[in-house]
C-alpha cells in the first residue's frame, strides 16, 4: 500500500467544479481509499504569470497502485475534465500532480523516469503546493528543513 500526496490546480472555467468532481471520481476507485482534501485556496500564477489565478489544494490518499499506475489514473481524471496541453505551465481545467509518495513503512519513494519524477521537482519551491500540504502534513521535514520553515523562507523572497 502506498500513500500519495497530489497537488490539484485549475485556472479555467468552473475551477472548484472541476476539482470537486475529480475528487468524487477518485473516491470511486476500488484501488484507492482514505481520500482527503486540504482546503482549496486561490493563488496567483507562478512561472508563466500571464494567466488567470488558480484554485489549488492537496489531496492525500492510500492506494495499492504503483506510482506509474497512479499517474495513469490521474491523467484519466484530467482527460475527463477536458484537459488540453497547449502551453507549458499554461492555463488548465485540471492539473493533478503526484508530489510525494510513501511506502508502507512511511519511507519516501523516489521515481525518476521519462513519464514521472517524484518527489515532484519543484514542489519545495511552490507556496501554492506547500501551504495546503502543511495542512495535511504539518510536521513534514525535507532535506533537514521543516515545511513551516520552508514556507516562512519562501514568503520572504
Ligand atoms: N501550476 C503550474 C504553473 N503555475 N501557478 C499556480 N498558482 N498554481 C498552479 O497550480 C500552477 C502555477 C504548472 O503546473
Ligand atoms: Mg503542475
Ligand atoms: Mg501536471
Amino acid at each position: 500500500m502506498y500513500t500519495y500526496y497530489i497537488s490539484v490546480g485549475s485556472n479555467i472555467g468552473d475551477k472548484r467544479g472541476y476539482i470537486n468532481s475529480a475528487f468524487e471520481s477518485l473516491q470511486e476507485y476500488e484501488t484507492v481509499s482514505e481520500v482527503i482534501s486540504s482546503s482549496l485556496i486561490e493563488t496567483e500564477p507562478w512561472g508563466y504569470t500571464d494567466q488567470a489565478s488558480f484554485i489549488n489544494g492537496i489531496w492525500s490518499c492510500k492506494s495499492t497502485l504503483a506510482p506509474l499506475q497512479m499517474l495513469g489514473l490521474l491523467q484519466s481524471l484530467e482527460q475527463r475534465a477536458g484537459r488540453e496541453r497547449l502551453i507549458h505551465w499554461g492555463p488548465r481545467t485540471l492539473d493533478l500532480d503526484i508530489i510525494l509518495a510513501f511506502d508502507e513503512d512511511k519511507t519516501i519513494i523516489s521515481v525518476c523516469n521519462k513519464r514521472l519524477t517524484i518527489p515532484h521537482p519543484y514542489f519545495w519551491d511552490r507556496i501554492f503546493v506547500l501551504e495546503p500540504l502543511s495542512e495535511l502534513l504539518p510536521t513534514f521535514t525535507y532535506k533537514g528543513t521543516t515545511i513551516g520553515e520552508r514556507l516562512a523562507h519562501l514568503s520572504l523572497l
